[in-house]
């Protein structure tokens, strides 16, 4: 009931009577003000006027499963969507749902992290107004084709910003969107796997969306899509919009990118072009980075004009964070 009130208040132009609302959804107009009272509780600002009705002034910024799959025709990514006040690491929960035979396709997102988690034992901020999710994958890969995901889940949030909001995102490899040279998103990719097959991937994805600051020790290399188009944006709908995305693109990942997507990921790398720095074992290459495999591999090749192929690690890109 409170649900299709709410349905009815938000496509409703200026005011509905309650007499209206209560011989529309045939219950009584005590038990229509009782359910508008609860929607206020939730958060909605409900403006109502005697003799007019009521009228949605505001909804609250809460994720909303429902608005989320509101149109939602997808088939990799988002074909369940849990939403969870508050958790550790939406991470940390993808695998616990998957060891209880969750199906690929699960989306579980958050409001609130107490664990955020990064690379390599690095945590992730997770103030509200951002959005934090992960999504389970069961794919039939080789464990040594799994690094793409995470480079083509960073193209997905990209195109996704670049449509929504208009903003000039790019990639940097292997697992960050950036914004001029902050980052707005960060994404872990956690696989568990026997030797020759993948079991489940756990893509973590948190996103700055609203944040209007960051704390001190992320200042200088955070951003949000508020700090960066000045406007607030509708984390329900932008979140389906990365949705769409991400099964579009890990759709075709899962079979391989085609020659446009490939095209278009390099123009979206600001990566490729760049003098980087990489770590491995134990010792730092300089290096110019010429481009990304199919795979998403960097190529890069060193003073010297040997090539290098990287599938992980660490890179500091020279003018970004
Ligand atoms: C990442 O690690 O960028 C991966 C972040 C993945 C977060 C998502 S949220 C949903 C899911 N659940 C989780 O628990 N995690 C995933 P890394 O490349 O290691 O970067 C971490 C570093 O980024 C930190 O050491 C900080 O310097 C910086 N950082 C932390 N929080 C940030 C934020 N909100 N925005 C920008 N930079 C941040």
């Amino acid at each position: 009931m409170k649900r299709k009130i709410l349905d009815i208040l938000k496509n409703t132009d200026g005011y509905i009577s309650g007499e209206q609302l209560s011989s529309e959804l045939g219950v009584s107009r005590t038990a229509v003000w009782k359910n508008i009272n609860s929607l206020r509780k939730d958060g909605y600002v409900i403006d109502s006027v005697t003799n007019k009705g009521y009228r949605m002034v505001s909804c609250p910024d809460k994720l909303d499963g429902n608005v989320i799959r509101e149109s939602l025709d997808t088939k990799v990514a988002g074909t369940e969507i849990c939403i969870l006040d508050v958790v550790d690491s939406t991470n940390e929960e993808i695998k616990r749902r998957a060891a209880n035979n969750a199906q690929s396709g699960l989306i579980v997102a958050a409001e609130k992290q107490t664990c955020g988690k990064g690379r390599l034992g690095r945590s992730w901020s997770s103030e509200s107004g951002g959005l934090y999710f992960s999504l389970l994958l069961r794919p039939e890969l080789p464990p040594s084709d799994i690094s793409g995901i995470t480079l083509a889940a960073g193209y997905a949030v990209c195109l996704a910003v670049r449509e929504y909001t208009g903003i000039d995102a790019r990639i940097k490899w292997p697992n960050d969107v950036i914004v001029g040279n902050k980052k707005i998103c960060g994404i872990l990719t956690e696989m568990t796997a026997q030797t020759d097959r993948v079991d489940h991937v756990a893509i973590g994805i948190g996103i700055n969306v609203n944040h209007e600051a960051f704390p001190e020790d992320i200042n200088k290399k955070a951003s949000s899509l508020y700090i960066e188009s000045g406007k607030r944006i509708d984390r329900n709908k932008f979140l389906r919009c990365v949705i769409q995305k991400l099964d579009k693109v890990l759709s075709s990942f899962l079979v391989s990118l085609s020659a446009d997507d490939m095209s278009q990921f390099r123009e979206l790398c600001a990566t490729i072009g760049k003098r980087v720095s990489v770590k491995r074992n134990n010792c730092t290459i300089n290096a110019a980075a010429r481009d990304i495999t199919p795979a998403g591999e960097l190529i890069i090749v060193d003073d010297n004009g040997k090539e290098f192929i990287i599938n992980s690690g660490e890179v500091t890109v020279q003018g970004i964070y």
